[in-house]
């Protein structure tokens, strides 16, 4: 496979197994980029040998030159230079696995450039999703969903009319805290948070699992994505993670898409999208499941779940509000400043203090953001 792939956030844990997909397939890694981890960083480039590196926090920029003076790599920091890479000419696509609202504007710079995205940052769509979508189909630009349940999604898609599509199915693994009351989350702690039953993720994607706040963020963007209404899109607790969601059609036949829980199988179908090759994971057995579930998610302990499908359906502002009032309270728990249940709290309260408001363009989405966060500093106060 001849292809040429930019993997922004490549130090994170879709990004190490993005460079996994692209060793096997003997794709050529044009450009790299971490925040914090420069050690993994200098790793990846003496490994994957790319032309362009970057870390987002400017205090790496001279250590990463520093260490890395002996080869030939062009480094680069901040946001300039995330934009920089997801920009370049010979990308085929960018991988964009950056997390929080730092990803939304290395994706509409590579849209904008005319490069297909293999998208792993929820907050793209998430607050951006009007723009995004709108750019996209200007330019002409495919985003290939990399989160498994859209790429399920996606995949359930090939070969049948998009028109004749009547719902769709979102699964949800529940979380470390599923069935437990609102009384009992009263006292988990960070570690007891931090403890996912299938996946291994990121902190921040960790602790969005437990508050479910993650499939509220993955309802907005499905409906972004698939271009849907809130009311077409259902979703259903499945503990085993096995069946990654379905799509069911006008004559009520539900296609699904089924796979062990490994995130390399959707990152290799972004990637080599429409071909189906070997992916260094395991193969699925059924009967060692034996059997699968489903249930009815529980909206009213998980607020975070709720907040998120209401933010939609109100529109403008409120997807953005939500999801950056998150960041902050998340942040905010993992640094021990407020209880695991306040992060619902926070969230569901958004849509009730902010009046309604647009988003017509990248600035109206960072002027949301940065009230966001502020209600939610004052509400801690720090
Ligand atoms: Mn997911």
């Amino acid at each position: 496979m001849n292809k040429t792939v930019s993997v922004l956030g490549s130090t994170g844990s879709i990004g190490t197994q993005s460079l996994e997909v692209c060793e096997k397939h003997g794709f050529r890694v044009l450009g790299l980029s971490a925040n914090n981890n420069i050690d993994l960083l200098e790793q990846q480039t003496r490994k994957f040998k790319p032309e362009y590196i970057c870390t987002y926090n400017k205090e790496n920029y001279s250590e990463l030159k520093k260490r890395l003076s002996d080869t030939g790599v062009k480094v680069l920091c901040d946001m300039d230079g995330l934009c920089e890479i997801s920009s370049l000419e010979q990308n085929d696509i960018v991988l964009n696995s950056v997390v929080g609202m730092v990803g939304l504007l290395p994706t509409l710079t590579a849209i904008n450039a005319g490069k297909d995205v293999a998208l792993a940052n929820k907050e793209t769509l998430v607050a951006g999703g009007e723009i995004v979508m709108s750019s996209a189909k200007e330019k002409g630009v495919t985003i290939y969903p990399v989160d498994s349940e859209h790429s399920a999604i996606f995949q359930c898609l090939q070969g049948n009319k998009r028109e004749q599509l009547s719902k769709i199915i979102l699964t949800a693994s529940g979380g470390p805290f599923f069935k437990k009351t609102y009384d009992e989350l009263k006292n988990v702690t960070k570690a007891d948070a931090l403890k996912h039953p299938n996946w291994s993720m990121g902190n921040k994607i960790t602790i969005d699992s437990a508050t479910l706040m993650n499939k509220g963020l993955e309802f907005i963007e499905a409906k972004w994505l698939f271009d849907l209404t809130p009311e077409q899109i259902e979703i259903v607790v499945h503990r085993q993670s096995v069946v990654h969601s379905a799509v069911e059609y006008n004559d009520y036949s539900v296609i699904a898409q089924l796979g062990v829980p490994d995130m390399k199988i959707p990152i290799q179908y972004a990637l080599l999208y429409p071909d189906r090759l070997e992916c260094p994971t395991k193969r699925l057995s059924l009967t060692d499941y034996g059997s699968l579930t489903f249930e009815k998610p529980d909206y009213e302990t998980f607020k975070c779940l709720s907040s998120a499908i209401k933010a939609i359906k109100l529109g403008g502002a409120y997807p953005c509000l939500v999801n950056s009032a998150n960041e902050e309270a998340v942040k905010a728990f993992l640094n021990d400043e407020i209880k695991f249940i306040e992060i619902g709290d926070i969230v569901s309260s958004v849509t009730e203090k902010f009046a309604p408001s647009r988003i017509n363009c990248y600035d109206d989405v960072v002027k949301a953001d940065n009230s966001a966060r502020n209600y939610v500093r004052n509400i801690i106060g720090k």
